[in-house]
């Protein structure tokens, strides 16, 4: 039939199925392919009707979105649009019946729309995850769905993103049947059921479509909504447009609509810049010295030293996933603490709506409060996450060598100790790696994964595979002052005060941000973790500083006069009980009595130099990050940067957005910089030689192996 499609025969009912892995995503020759044995069976007397099915671990999950990489950067001119194959396979005269396991996404989910009935496994999933790409569906998607769903739901599932289990999507009419058992023999079972009856089209139905009247309020608070939530974004509002246009347009005008929007955003820099992170994700996985092929150590039980905020949130992480844990602790009150935060926070999922009490009973369950070491032996790995002093992190380390099995993983939560030290307190040092989630650990996506000197292939290759069935977004990274994403981020906060002692406002230094696309100003994340976490790390490192180097002062004073951020309820700005920020007009006064007896001059500072001071302080060290191998790929460091720190997607992380501006751009200004501000902005020398040669971060290629420490 073709390379992807291929058909066989129960009966009267052809199935055809769509083998193109990984995902059967719709690359040139699928749609072609089914569209062919469609054809074929409208002349085979003996057909009455078709399943349409994918090979493998999935349905279809959606365009294949290389393609659109090559559309986008000119590579192929072609149309790649499978609006006349969905039509074609609408217009069948015998009835195809699509079955859907794993997930039907974005394209997938569209072919299953122009099919006349949808069944699917109970554990399959529907959805159009278009945005996550910075597009939108883009055949005939958003046309066909809100025919199926109504308008708000298609709403809901187009600008979100968030795809829906089948059960769901069956109660909101968008699957036809749910099966448990065997998917297969399930939907040619249906396919006979509806056999000769008359055959129904979503194109033509506008029974869900609403009025103008009923619409008009969904349309006005879907796109207030989406503004608010998706600050600066295209798509979101380009995907509601498209839905409005399948209100008022026959089905054939707004396809073209879609289709004209659809380009609007597969052109733009945010869907680049977001799809440039989709592939940067799945490359992080992939290291290059250690092979697929390494042994994975089982992990079934873990280990967790210290319950306090991120002991307890990383024991969250393992039960959510079904791993037991052991939570150990040195005294009873601090234990009964760690367990008290662990409960209050599963209560506010479950108000929420997000688990259930059932679900959150069981993990309970799964977490055992203990003051010993008495079962560490049994553990298959361990996570320390006790207080951040080294000579701590070794004692503990040294008893966890005595207890523990040998080959158990023994991980560290550290975020700015070096773990080769770490390590060389134990007999074991090739077990020994950091796992260093991020605040709160439940919560984050982010977790570096911290190679040690001498970590072994299969302790890296087995906390990569953790990541993955934690939910984590698992980077490897060397081990150096900071790790990756610390360390990008000590001059960026450190750049923040610089603006406010120049005259900035710290209101407007995270407004300026915050506009930008952050999720946060810098001034207000150091209010909420605390500002005296910085100051301590500061203090403990200024030896290390380069000679000459200017020196932040005012959060030192703000420190220093009990001023910690959040939880004293005053910092850069004030909080009221319920941690409500707001200006605190005492600030601009001691920020000038301070910046004044330094003998500062203040002047006005604009928001596009706010910008390009914060982000290009990343992006300089992000470069020595990469060039030292400390990260193995730009777009590792583009991967921390989104799913820990609050980066915008739309613009690909640091290093994508530098490439964006053109290398060229960002080394004359950091080295104006340079010249204005000091040592601090000496430019890193990959910057430079990659302006000077017309190349890009995102293609930089290290020769030498990644560093280690
Ligand atoms: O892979 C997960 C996933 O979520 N995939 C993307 C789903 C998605 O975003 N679909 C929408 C695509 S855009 C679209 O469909 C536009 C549209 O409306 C079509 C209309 C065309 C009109 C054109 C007009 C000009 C999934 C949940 C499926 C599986 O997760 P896993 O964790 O099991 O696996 P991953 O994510 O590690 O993926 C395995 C390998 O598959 C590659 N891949 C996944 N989805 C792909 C895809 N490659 C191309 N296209 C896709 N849609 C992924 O990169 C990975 O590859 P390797 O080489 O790293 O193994
Ligand atoms: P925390 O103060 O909230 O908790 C530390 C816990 O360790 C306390 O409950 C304490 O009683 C317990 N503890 C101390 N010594 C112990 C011992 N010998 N045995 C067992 N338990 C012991 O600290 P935290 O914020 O959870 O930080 C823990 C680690 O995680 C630190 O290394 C920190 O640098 C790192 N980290 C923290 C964050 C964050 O935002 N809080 C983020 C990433 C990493």
């Amino acid at each position: 039939m073709s390379d992807f499609v291929r058909l066989t025969k129960q009966g009267d009912i052809t199935v055809i199925t769509i083998d193109n892995p990984p995902v059967n995503a719709l690359s040139p020759g699928v749609p072609e392919g089914i569209v062919a044995a469609v054809e074929q069976i409208q002349n085979e007397q003996s057909v009455k009707a078709a399943v349409l099915i994918g090979a493998g671990r999935t349905f279809v999950a959606g365009a294949d979105i290389k393609e659109f990489v090559k559309l986008t950067s000119g590579q192929r001119g072609d149309d790649i649009g499978i609006l006349p194959q969905l039509l074609k396979i609408e217009d069948s005269g015998k009835p195809i019946v699509v079955a859907i396991h794993g997930n039907a996404l974005g394209g997938g989910l569209e072919v299953a729309q122009a099919c006349h009935y949808r069944v699917a496994a109970v554990d399959a999933r529907v959805g159009q995850p278009e945005v996550n790409l910075g597009i939108i569906p883009g055949a005939g998607g958003t046309q066909r769905l809100p025919r199926l769903v109504g308008v708000e739901r298609a709403i809901d599932m187009c600008a979100t993103g968030k795809p829906l289990k089948a059960t769901e999507a069956a109660q909101f009419g968008l699957i036809d049947r749910t099966i448990e058992g065997d998917l297969l023999a399930g939907a040619v079972a249906f396919a006979r059921e509806v056999a000769g009856k008359p055959i129904p089209k979503t194109r033509e139905r506008r029974d869900k479509l609403g009025t103008p009247e009923q619409n008009a309020p969904i349309f006005a608070a879907a796109r207030e909504n989406a503004r608010k939530k998706y600050r600066n974004q295209i798509c979101q509002l380009a995907a509601i447009d498209a839905i409005e246009a399948a209100t008022r347009l026959p089905f054939e005008e707004g396809c073209e609509e879609e289709r004209r929007l659809f380009d609007k955003c597969l052109y733009s820099n945010q869907s680049k810049a977001q799809i440039h992170i989709f592939f940067a994700e799945r490359e992080v996985p992939k290291i290059p010295d250690i092979p697929k092929e390494t042994p994975i150590i089982p992990v079934n039980s873990v280990a967790i030293v210290g319950a306090g905020t991120m002991g307890g949130g990383i024991a969250m992480v393992c039960a959510n996933t079904g791993v037991p844990v052991i939570l150990k602790d040195t005294d009873q009150a601090a234990l009964d603490h760690g367990i008290g935060t662990i409960k209050k926070n599963y209560d506010i999922s479950v108000k929420r709506g997000r688990f259930t009490q059932d679900y959150v009973d069981e993990r309970m369950k799964l977490i055992r409060p203990t003051l010993s070491y008495d079962d560490f032996a049994g553990a298959d790995m361990v996570i320390e996450a006790v207080f951040e002093t080294m000579p701590l992190k070794k004692q503990v380390f040294g008893e966890l060598d005595r207890v523990c099995k040998k080959g158990a993983i023994l991980s560290s939560n550290t975020s700015t100790l070096n773990i080769d030290e770490i390590a060389a307190t134990t007999s074991r040092p090739e077990s020994v790696i950091g796992m260093h989630f991020f605040s709160p650990a439940n919560v984050m996506r982010l977790l570096e994964i911290v190679r040690g000197r001498r970590t072994s292939q299969d302790v890296i290759a087995t906390c990569m595979q953790l990541a993955k069935k934690l939910g984590k977004a698992g980077v490897l990274v060397g081990n150096c002052r900071g790790f990756v994403g610390n360390r990008m981020f000590l001059p960026y906060i450190r750049e923040a005060q610089f603006l406010v002692e120049e005259g900035a406002a710290p209101e407007a230094v995270d407004k300026a941000l915050v506009d930008w696309g952050l999720a946060m100003g810098p001034l207000a994340v150091g209010d909420l973790g605390g500002l005296d976490v910085a100051y301590r790390i500061r203090k403990e490192y200024r030896h290390l500083e380069k000679p000459g180097a200017r020196q932040p002062f005012l959060e030192d004073r703000l420190v220093e006069m009990g001023r910690l951020g959040q939880k004293m309820g005053a910092g850069w700005y004030k909080y009221d009980a319920e941690r409500r920020a707001s200006s605190d007009p005492e600030v601009p006064a001691l920020v000038k009595k301070w910046v004044g007896e330094w003998g500062i001059a203040q002047r006005q500072i604009s928001s596009d130099e706010i910008v390009e001071r914060a982000i290009y302080s990343l992006v300089n060290e992000g470069a020595r990050i990469l060039e030292e191998g400390y990260a193995l790929r730009a777009g590792d460091i583009d991967t921390i940067y989104v799913n820990g720190y609050g980066f915008p997607a739309y613009r690909g992380g640091p290093m994508w957005y530098a490439d964006t501006v053109g290398l060229k751009k960002v080394y004359e200004r950091v080295a104006e910089f340079h010249r204005q501000h000091g040592v601090l902005w000496e430019p890193a020398p990959l910057l430079k030689e990659l302006a000077s040669s017309g190349g890009t971060f995102v293609n930089f290629q290290r020769v030498a192996a990644q560093a280690t420490d």
